[in-house]
């Protein structure tokens, strides 16, 4: 065995970073968002970095990771998943339902622990890489595209949070005409060329007619809709009849395998997924009932880059279609998603990234979208330089955080905007 390939130290920095008011089914975005940054440093002085969620049921699974970690070499990824069963505690359960409440699917210990894992993976494979001077794309296997396609995320949004956060200068975005301004804006910065709306915000009416509006405004081009769940079936099968002609997917437009299947069955719109079918066990019943059409893998959640490509093999053999979920990220996640999406053939539809919203980073060049898609790096490992200055200052904020933004909670947020805000129950129409 290499010993400079041995780990010799682990650093886990939670930060907060400024986040938009973006508006979901839940609630609102706060105005930070907690992330976690992993380092892991080789005995031969390599630093790799990985990002994952950094709320603190994750901190409380990625420490004793961290402890673990040294001594164990970064080639022995498939090792992280056994090395986190035995230290970090939560069942591997299968994890069958919806929690339909959440935007993430089920959260169960097991399941975050695959997100905790994740991060730690994406830095040992960094560091790896550094070492051996290849980039993160050829230890998966090597790219089959030189550049990844990312979709316009557009949320309805307020123009500022009502009690002090960053303030931008996108104004509000709450009627069809402003959801194709900010539309137009995505498109003049960064030249995408198809689009998600995040919707479950409005009465589907007012989302169908959004829809509508992008499709005039851009003929042609992939539109998609995102509720996370909040209709019913015979809302859902409306919401197709009346956008038929016009989505590439519907997103889970009703929550739960069971609803998302006799959806399926009404509708010739593929429907898409990242709440129903998120964990390997979740999907045999899925597919078997033909309830999704598309997954959107995610390799914070499926457990790693490796974990993913399982993934598209797995919706490769059974005809599934395959996209790319995002949640508020940052530059080293974004890297991260690049690489792995150069490496799987069967990636059918341009991922989804929040990272536009993002402006700020802990990197020290940010990714710059040309033509609505990122180059992918050669560079060694992940081709991205942890900008120390920044990464210190955006963990200051989390360290002087009173405890309100530690936790990332969309419902709370919202109820400093609206005292009588609860999370609607689904479906809500
Ligand atoms: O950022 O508000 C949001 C999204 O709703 C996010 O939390 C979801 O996980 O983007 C996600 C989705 O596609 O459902
Ligand atoms: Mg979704």
């Amino acid at each position: 065995m290499d010993t400079a390939l041995l780990i010799d130290d682990v650093r886990l920095t939670p930060i907060l970073i400024a986040d938009p008011p973006l508006l979901n089914i839940q609630g609102v975005h706060q105005p930070y968002t907690p992330r976690l940054i992993v380092e892991v440093t080789t005995r031969s002085g390599v630093t790799g970095v990985g990002e994952t969620y950094g709320d603190g049921t994750y901190l409380d699974l990625a420490r004793p990771l961290a402890e673990a970690l040294p001594g164990h070499s970064v080639t022995h990824v498939n090792g992280l998943h056994h090395l986190a069963e035995r230290v970090c505690g939560g069942s591997p359960a299968p994890e069958a339902g919806v929690d339909a409440g959440g935007l993430r699917g089920v959260r169960t210990a097991g399941k975050l622990r695959l997100s905790v894992v994740s991060g730690f993976e994406v830095a040992c494979l960094d560091a790896l890489g550094k070492t051996l001077g290849l980039p993160v794309h050829a230890l998966l296997g090597g790219k089959v595209r030189d550049a990844v396609d990312y979709s316009a995320y557009l949320f309805y949004r307020w123009a500022e949070h009502p009690a002090g956060g960053a303030k931008d200068d996108w104004g509000a975005a709450l009627d069809p005409a402003g959801i194709v301004a900010q539309a137009r804006r995505l498109v003049a910065d960064h030249g995408f060329r198809s689009f998600k709306l995040k919707g479950g915000v409005f009465p589907p009416d007012q989302e169908i007619a959004a829809v509508r509006a992008l499709a005039e405004a851009f003929p042609g081009r992939p539109l998609r809709l995102d509720p996370n769940g909040a209709w019913s079936v015979g809302t859902s099968l409306y919401v197709a009849r009346r956008l038929g002609g016009v989505l590439e997917y519907l997103e889970d437009p009703a929550s739960g395998t069971d609803r998302m299947a006799e959806v399926a069955a009404g509708t010739d719109v593929p429907l898409a997924t990242n709440m129903c079918v998120t964990t390997f066990p979740e999907i045999a019943g899925a597919f078997a009932r033909d309830a999704v059409q598309v997954v959107l893998c995610d390799h914070h959640y499926w457990g790693g880059l490796h974990r993913t490509r399982e993934l598209a093999a797995i919706c490769r053999t059974y005809g599934v279609g395959l996209s790319m979920h995002s949640n508020t990220h940052l530059g080293i996640s974004l890297a991260a998603m690049t690489h792995v999406a150069a490496t799987v053939p069967n990636l059918d539809h341009a991922c989804d990234s929040h990272y536009p919203w993002q402006t700020e980073d802990v990197i020290t060049a940010r990714h710059v979208f040309e033509g609505g898609r990122l180059a992918v790096s050669d560079a060694p490992g992940l081709g991205v330089e942890l900008d120390r200055e920044r990464l210190a200052a955006l963990h200051r904020r989390w360290l002087d955080d009173d405890g309100t933004m530690r936790e990332r909670d969309d419902a709370a947020a919202m109820r400093r905007a609206d005292p009588e805000w609860v999370v609607p129950a689904v479906p809500r129409w």
